[in-house]
């Protein structure tokens, strides 16, 4: 038996910090698309439940678009049973409207509460799991794992939504302490709350792992982004990191020591990309790093525009240092020399240190030279 882990679609996520508006509201149907996307893979896989561990859904407000969309990919897939462990984002009222709409919740969807819920899961080959699931809150967290009580003899799953202690999440999450749930019976602990794939050994028995979200939002979260598909027969469990996201985020280093023309250092920026396996349909972050000549400007604006339309989103950030050798300005007669030189005297004296008199020079440079592109 086939089953899929995913969590933290983040459904109806604002976006707009990151991206454009358009892109923002694209981003944010793609995001809607993958969710279908998902139980297509599911059903074409011949998966028979599909795990949401939680943030299915960004904040309280659902769009009528996510709303329907997602009510009729579950509605529309009866040979496929959704598990829904609600995260610390859904706070929404989706199963209460999906309830509504439909009189009452389809069998082959099942949500949990703050208490342990453990539901049989038979497989077409005859394979049977348990799986087990429970919202954690302020209330129960503490609790929580002393009170599950698993049967040995069973092949059991475990749902929660939350941080490890040493796994820190990027919003106040519920911690789970997953040395209590060590010796516990559990052959897959499915989470949620952290965005980036994990999969780590439990205890002599089982694995915990985070599937991480299904696409990154933000520079944030780069990197390969999927699900998770677990598989059970007779012998045990395995389980396998699926990559699936329609975009990729990357965040590259892009060293541009020694250039000061556009032109060089746009190719050098695609070189990399090229060389960090960035595509066309991505996401980059293209971070300028190394030493560049003092009256070098760097025209962020115009490399970007330049890029952008090879890439799907690009972002430029300068972390270039400027190189400077005081004993060429000893004699320089002019304005800049003179300037560098009284710098230089207050470096001398103490009043300052070395990375902001380089940068005090850098700037006062780039005004001498007419340049009001800082
Ligand atoms: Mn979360």
């Amino acid at each position: 038996m086939k089953i899929i882990h995913t969590a933290d679609l983040h459904l109806d996520s604002n976006l707009e910090r990151n991206l454009s508006k358009s892109r923002a509201e694209e981003r944010r149907n793609e995001l809607l698309a993958m969710f279908r996307s998902i139980v297509g893979y599911a059903a074409s896989e011949g998966a028979e439940a599909i795990l949401i561990a939680g943030d299915l859904f960004d904040a309280s407000f659902i769009s009528r678009t996510a709303l329907d969309a997602v009510i009729s990919t579950i509605t529309g897939n009866p040979g496929i049973t959704f598990y829904y462990l609600r995260g610390n984002h859904d706070e929404g009222a989706f199963v209460e409207e999906f309830k509504s709409r439909a009189g009452k919740l389809p069998e082959h969807f099942r949500t949990f509460d703050e208490n342990w819920t453990s539901y049989e899961q038979t497989g077409s080959d005859g394979t049977r799991i348990t799986i087990t699931g429970a919202e954690i809150n302020r209330r129960n967290s503490v609790t929580l794992a002393t009170s599950l009580v698993l049967d040995n003899d069973r092949m059991n799953i475990v749902l929660l939504h939350g941080q490890t202690a040493d796994i820190k999440g990027k919003d106040d999450g519920e911690i789970i302490p997953i040395r209590d749930y060590r010796n516990k019976g559990i052959d897959y602990l499915a989470l949620g709350h952290i965005h980036a794939p994990v999969i780590e050994r439990l205890d002599s028995r089982g694995m915990y792992s985070y599937c991480g979200c299904p696409e990154g939002r933000g520079f944030d979260e780069c990197g390969e982004r999927g699900f998770n598909v677990i598989t059970v027969d007779h012998d045990g469990l395995g389980v396998e990191f699926v990559p699936y996201a329609k975009r990729v985020i990357y965040d590259i280093n892009v060293d541009i020591s020694g250039l000061s023309d556009s032109e060089d250092i746009i190719q050098r920026i695609k070189d990399s990309a090229l060389n960090s396996g960035v595509c066309s349909k991505d996401l980059m972050k293209a971070k300028l790093t190394g030493e560049i000549m003092i009256d070098t400007v760097i025209h962020k604006e115009y490399i970007k525009s330049v890029l952008e339309p090879e890439y799907y989103v690009v972002k430029i950030v300068d972390e270039t240092r400027p190189h400077i050798d005081y004993n060429d300005f000893t004699n320089d007669a002019s304005l800049k020399g003179e300037y560098v030189r009284l710098i230089k005297e207050e470096l001398d004296a103490g009043n300052l240190d070395e990375e902001t008199a380089s940068e005090i020079i850098q700037c006062g440079i780039r005004l001498l030279v007419g340049d009001s592109n800082l």
